[in-house]
């Protein structure tokens, strides 16, 4: 293997480390200096949660299940309450397990979000994680309106080593995505990655600009599973989830990809978003580098933002489930990295057995 990086898991950890400091170090306080469980208790524990950006809907549910269990349990103790607390929080955070039956494909996924959120990085990492999993990926830039946005998406794709259909500077973005939408379905690709411009400035174009979009797709590749992921930046905190509201009011969204959670002190917003807007956290990033996107595991997030020990990391899990069409299998004692190996030589081996498109 190359040099030795740090895990995802042990990423994740570190970039944590301001909002741990923000929120755990707070409820640990409380914790250890309350003497009794009373409305007092309660209402420290709730500030500290709001003020870590965990909302007021997930902090209200959190508490409300804790005031239950002290009750139900008879607990006297307010130190009995930190891992019931961590529990609740856990709860909050269910993905539904079918999440991430579009990465099948054949799928179309629309990445949008404002600018400078990270939708172009995200898109280089996702094409990488699809694309050593054998999967055969395509990415549209479909952001015509800024001339580096051609260049940067194009240095990601070579990255990833996966295709890319591109319009000319200030072309319609849904002739792009007319384009790579045929380009797909001719070429057999799983997944096609649509790079979105990122402007907000102006609702109904925005609006009628991906109901053109979803339009020209549902017309042209009806049979593929859509997908709408929108992008927030970890580090806004609250602003994070007014965007995706102001999204959410003109398209449907699927997912979102949180992305800087590496060095956020707003870190909870990963747990508020789930339910202020119902919508799942699908992918998380945690740095600039190709490597550093991965699914959401709650689980491993709380984990980390807790920094409890012992538990899968979350680069094991995302591969614990291999595709069914290769013949990769996980033996006792492999490591992520060699699964992902093994699967990239299976891809290797398909390719030169297949010819695509
Ligand atoms: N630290 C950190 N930086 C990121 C992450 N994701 C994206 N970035 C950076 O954020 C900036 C904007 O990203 P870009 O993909 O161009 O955003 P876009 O305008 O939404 O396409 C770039 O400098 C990225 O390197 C992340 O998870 N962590
Ligand atoms: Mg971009």
């Amino acid at each position: 293997m190359a040099e030795e990086k740090k895990g995802f898991f042990a990423r994740l950890r570190d970039g944590l480390a301001k909002t741990r400091s923000n929120i755990v170090d707070g409820l640990n306080s409380v914790f250890s200096r309350s003497e009794r469980i009373d409305d007092d208790f309660y209402e420290e524990l709730e500030e500290i949660m709001i003020m870590g950006d965990l909302g007021v809907n997930a902090t209200d549910e959190i508490l409300e299940k804790l005031r239950a269990q002290v009750k139900e349990q008879r607990i006297k103790e307010p130190s009995a309450c930190r891992d019931l607390l961590i529990a609740d929080i856990r709860e909050q955070m269910t993905v539904d397990p079918h999440a991430y039956d579009f990465e099948e494909g054949p799928s179309i996924v629309l990445v949008i979000g404002v600018n400078g959120v990270g939708k172009t990085t995200s898109i280089g990492k996702l094409a990488s994680i699809y694309h050593q999993r054998g999967k055969k990926v395509l990415i549209a830039a479909a952001d015509t309106f800024r001339a580096a946005a051609y260049d940067q998406l194009k240095i990601w794709a070579e990255r990833a080593g996966v295709d890319m259909i591109a319009g000319n500077e200030g072309a319609d973005p849904a002739s792009v995505v007319y384009d790579a939408v045929n380009a797909a379905k001719a070429r057999h690709a799983d997944i096609l990655l649509v790079d979105t411009a990122g402007r907000l400035q102006n609702k109904k174009n925005l609006m009628a600009e991906l109901a053109k979009m979803d339009r020209i797709i549902t017309r042209e590749y009806p049979e593929a599973a859509r997908e709408n992921l929108i992008v927030l930046d970890g580090t806004t905190g609250q602003n994070a989830l007014s965007q995706a509201r102001e999204f959410a009011g003109v398209t449907r969204l699927t997912g979102i990809i949180l992305t800087k959670m590496d060095g956020t002190a707003k870190g909870g917003i990963a747990i508020a978003v789930q339910s202020e807007l119902k919508i799942p956290v699908k992918y998380i990033g945690v740095g600039e580098q190709l490597e550093d996107l991965q699914r959401f595991h709650p689980d491993a997030f709380v984990d980390a933002l807790f920094d409890i020990e012992g538990r899968e990391t979350a680069d094991e899990a995302q591969i614990t489930s291999l595709p069914e069409n290769t013949g990769a299998e996980r033996a006792e004692g492999d490591t992520a990295a060699d699964i992902l190996e093994q699967l990239a030589n299976e891809a290797d081996e398909h390719r030169s057995t297949f010819h695509w498109g």
